[in-house]
């Protein structure tokens, strides 16, 4: 009988024993409580992408070239086109990764505690981290704006992007600026806990393979984001792989939407769509670059509103009462008082 290799990893490709079932790359395995659908993948010039962009859907668009000069950016050689300048590398405890906002952590004060550091380094020493790396260690997440600083190389293959359709997209469904274009090199494992972001975002996939679940802004309530004023703003309380559901009843009702993103994928992650990503084994780094883009301007009001108008309305309200009252731990009182018994 052939031997059944034990090591959860082996990406040496002769050294896979062809009838193991090592020889696939190993997916994750983390048990979900939850269902999901999968994200529709589509060329970019199917009409119904554009129809989905349209409506705030998610898609995986196949074939948009809007990061082809970026294919070839491996460790290697972004070690050498890089630059020297300084990059954010963030080290976590765990295999989370839950961002905080740090100015907000200031503010903020009593004893937030956070599983995560941030080390701004040169990049071959990131490189060095990544190769020295042994379980027990620290998990590593590169993210750096891709801006000044770079490389001739690097800028090259930037201007080179598809620009031409993602511009059309901007115009199309009447977004307003381009924010940011982030680079993540993250390590196989890493998990970007579920948030929602308050800008549109076509995520485009380099290297590795992550594995993306969506869940619509309907489901606020069902995630219970922190305080707006808190560190952890828009994110869950709501650890997903050890669910509450006597702290958090409302989350039994979450129903996902999944795909997995390989590079040249490029996945819509609309406007105020909860997501969680996940980096999965599959032999090297995970590399993504996101396009955020600002909100286009308000249109006429429909009503009834919908979920995510509410969200940003909440987060207004939430924000005035913060403000006038100057005080976070008068906050929960007062909000409690204004519905207990009156509107309950
Ligand atoms: C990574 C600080 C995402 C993608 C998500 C980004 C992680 C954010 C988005 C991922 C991050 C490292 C340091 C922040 O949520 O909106 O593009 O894991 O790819
Ligand atoms: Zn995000």
């Amino acid at each position: 009988m052939a031997e059944v290799k034990t090591s959860v990893k082996n990406c040496d490709a002769s050294a896979i024993d062809k009838t193991s079932s090592t020889a696939a790359p190993k997916r994750s395995d983390r048990k979900r409580f939850f269902t999901t659908e999968t994200i529709p993948r589509l060329s970019h010039e199917d009409p119904r992408a554009n129809e989905l962009i349209a409506q705030e859907k998610p898609v995986v668009l196949t074939d948009t070239g809007l990061v082809a000069t970026a294919l070839g950016w491996d460790l290697d050689f972004l070690r050498i086109n890089l630059g020297d300048g300084l990059f954010s590398v963030y080290l976590s405890d765990t295999d989370k990764f839950r961002y905080y906002d740090e100015k907000k952590r200031k503010d903020f004060g009593e004893d937030f505690l956070v599983g995560l550091e941030r080390r701004d380094m040169k990049f071959p020493e990131f490189v060095e981290l990544l190769q020295n790396w042994k379980e027990g260690d620290k998990r590593i997440y590169l993210q750096q704006a891709l801006t000044d600083g770079v490389g001739k190389r690097i800028v090259i293959d930037f201007l080179g992007f598809n620009w031409n359709w993602i511009n059309d997209q901007q115009k199309r469904n009447n977004w307003g600026q381009l924010t940011s274009n982030l680079l993540f090199i993250g390590q196989e494992g890493n998990i970007t806990p579920v948030h929602y972001d308050e800008q549109q975002n076509f995520f485009a996939q380099i290297s590795g393979k992550k594995k993306c679940t969506l869940f619509p802004p309907e489901n606020f309530e069902s995630f219970y984001p922190y305080p707006v004023h808190h560190p952890h703003d828009r994110q869950s309380q709501v650890d997903m792989d050890n669910p509450d559901f006597e702290k958090y009843p409302k989350l039994k009702q979450i129903k996902g939407y999944e795909t997995v993103v390989e590079a040249g994928d490029v996945l819509y992650i609309p406007m105020y769509w909860w997501h969680e990503i996940e980096s999965l084994d599959d032999c090297g780094v995970a590399t993504s670059i996101n396009f955020w883009y600002k909100a286009g301007p308000t249109g006429k009001i429909e009503y009834p509103l919908k979920a995510h108008q509410k969200v940003a309305m909440m987060r207004n309200i939430e924000k005035m009462i913060t403000e006038a009252l100057n005080n976070y731990d008068e906050v929960a009182p007062f909000m409690q008082s204004m519905v207990l018994g009156r509107y309950t």
